[in-house]
């Protein structure tokens, strides 16, 4: 019996996770039943409602990949944590009413590694996103997101519906935001490098470089998107993230982005910038019983393939 076709929409398709699943989707994991549509703000404003529903009467998805939000690193948090806090609620809530209304069959949204309690036991895992509160440096952004996993909960409860939710740690990959202020990390990085070699200046990391974080590539976390939307049929969220083994301090990351750009310059450290949470260990031991030998890309080789496209792409990246 033919299996019936998958309309599946992807939220926040133009960004960094967004495209990440369009390179995997369309091309290595392809399926001829599944028909894919990525959409951007230009094709909805998702914060509105009547937007939101005219987007749906309009592509009539039957399976939904919620990502769109307004994102950024620690800077960008610190500054906004009222517009994370109130345009993600808007946004959450559009999508998941009318998923529900619209008789979606699937809805998988995204949390973050970064919105468990500051204060925790390590590793932290899937059973802890309500015990305490956030990290104070993203209040906001982390208080909308959890309220995805309670809404999850309460649809499923009320309406049988499917709504569930993965918890990526710091994603990184081509199509990122660079912005200096705005953007996470890894990117921020790679764009100081750049004009440090460009300009013949030294390459600021701010903050002491002791923070520790895990980092997963955006391919990798696509292909791990991709199989949550085909197989995963619990309600509760899932950490889609490297091992625990696999974390390294802020300092070690910019020694790598160093290594990949071929930066032959001076490294200074900013103390007077905050170096947010120190860490967010997060355990994989969830996914890894679902996926006991997927294989993560290496974070020499990701950091050199998104180096390298940044380079590329540097007149129309985000930045
Ligand atoms: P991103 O590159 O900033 O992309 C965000 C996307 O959301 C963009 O396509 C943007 O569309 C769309 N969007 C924002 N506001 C919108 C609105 N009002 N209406 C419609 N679309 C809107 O972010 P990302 O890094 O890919 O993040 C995707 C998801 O992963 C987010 O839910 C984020 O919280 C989560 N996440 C990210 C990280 C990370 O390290 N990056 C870590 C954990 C979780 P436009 O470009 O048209 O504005
Ligand atoms: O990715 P990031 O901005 O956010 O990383 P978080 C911040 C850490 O990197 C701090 C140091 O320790 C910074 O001091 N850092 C060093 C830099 N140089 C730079 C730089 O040039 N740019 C940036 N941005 N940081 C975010 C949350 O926390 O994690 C978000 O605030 C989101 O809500 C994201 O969830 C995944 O990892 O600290």
């Amino acid at each position: 019996m033919a299996t019936e076709k998958k309309v599946v929409m992807v939220t926040g398709g133009t960004g960094l996770v967004g495209k990440a699943i369009e390179t995997v989707a369309t091309a290595e994991l392809k399926r001829d039943d599944e028909e894919w549509h990525f959409v951007s703000s230009k094709d909805a404003d998702l914060s509105d409602v009547a937007a939101t529903e005219a987007l749906f009467e309009k592509i009539k998805p039957t399976h939904v990949i919620h990502l769109a939000a307004l994102v950024g690193g620690l800077f960008r948090n610190l500054k906004y944590n009222l517009d994370f806090l109130r345009v993600n609620n808007k946004i959450n809530d559009n999508i998941l009413n009318t998923s529900y209304k619209h008789g979606v069959k699937k809805v998988v949204s995204c949390l973050s590694t970064c919105i468990f309690p500051d204060k925790t036991t390590y590793p932290i895992d899937e059973t802890m996103v309500h015990n305490g509160p956030p990290h104070n440096s993203n209040f906001g952004y982390s208080y909308a997101k959890r309220l995805i996993d309670i809404q999850n909960k309460a649809y499923h409860a009320q309406h049988g519906c499917h709504f569930t939710s993965v918890i990526p740690t710091n994603v990184f990959g081509a199509y990122d935001n660079f912005n200096l202020e705005d953007g996470h990390v890894l990117p921020g990085l790679m764009h100081k490098v750049y004009m440090a070699k460009k300009n013949n200046t030294p390459f600021t990391v701010w903050g002491t470089g002791s923070p520790r974080r895990q980092f997963i590539y955006s391919l990798d976390l696509a292909r791990l998107f991709v199989w949550v939307l085909r197989e995963y049929e619990e309600i509760d969220p899932i950490i889609l993230s490297v091992g625990e083994e696999d974390e390294i301090s802020i300092k070690r990351a910019a020694e790598l982005v160093v290594e990949a750009m071929e930066f032959k310059g001076e490294v200074k450290y900013d103390t007077t910038k905050s170096d947010g949470q120190f860490k967010k260990t997060a355990s994989n031991g969830k996914l890894r019983k679902y996926l006991p030998d997927f294989k993560f890309t290496p974070i020499e080789q990701a950091i050199k393939e998104t180096c390298d496209w940044f380079v590329a792409n540097f007149e129309e990246a985000r930045k």
